[in-house]
């Protein structure tokens, strides 16, 4: 299963890349403190947003870990990135409760301004380390828990990079809304 519905909100996990979600309102990028260009999913956001948003960003920065702030997409085909520092694993303590903080602070903030649809990233788990089974636990729980107070988010997706990655999320997805139904 690659999706669920729950409280009126769909929650899907897909494979492909964040920069090219063109049916979202917002994406979200696994940034650095310095909300500069840097590799992975910041890589490509900025490239595919262009110098601009880096502009935009430079009087938000630095953030810390689980902080999240939203600019303007720029050359993307959204209306907002929202830009999160995960927790670089082995060093951001509490790692858990900090990468919870990075879903629940961007949710609030696609509330804040009344996005319908956002697509994630598994955020900290590229360069900063997070292992991917127990990040997909943290994060799709955090999002599963925030369901019921949403009132303008209906559509949340997660985008996986790889097919091992997608059906992972898939996986963690169906039993914890399985949990949840019960
Ligand atoms: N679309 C979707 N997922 C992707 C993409 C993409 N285009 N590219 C990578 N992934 P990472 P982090 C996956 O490293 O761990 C940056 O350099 C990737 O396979 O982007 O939070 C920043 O500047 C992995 O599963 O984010 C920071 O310094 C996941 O996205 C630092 O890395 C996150 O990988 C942030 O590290």
């Amino acid at each position: 299963m690659t999706h669920r519905r729950l409280h009126g909100v769909t929650v899907q996990c897909t494979q492909g890349d964040i920069a090219n979600q063109p049916d979202m309102d917002a994406v979200v990028n696994a940034a650095n403190a310095q909300l500069r260009i840097g590799g992975g999913v910041a890589g490509a956001i900025h490239r595919a947003a262009g110098p601009g948003l880096e502009e935009e960003c430079r009087s938000l920065a630095p953030i810390r870990p689980g902080q999240a702030v939203i600019t303007g997409a720029h050359g993307l085909p959204n209306r907002h990135v929202i830009h999160c520092l995960g927790p670089v694993y082995g060093q951001d303590e509490p790692a858990d409760s900090l990468l919870a903080s990075c879903y629940r602070n961007s949710l609030d903030l696609a509330e804040q301004a009344a996005i319908q649809s956002i697509a994630f990233p598994a955020i900290s788990t590229g360069a900063f380390g997070y292992p991917l089974e127990p990040a997909a636990r943290i994060a799709l729980k955090t999002i599963l828990d925030e369901v019921p107070r949403l009132s303008s988010v209906r559509h949340i997706r997660f985008v996986l990079f790889g097919a091992a990655d997608q059906r992972l999320h898939a996986q963690v997805l169906e039993e914890l809304a399985d949990q949840i139904i019960k």
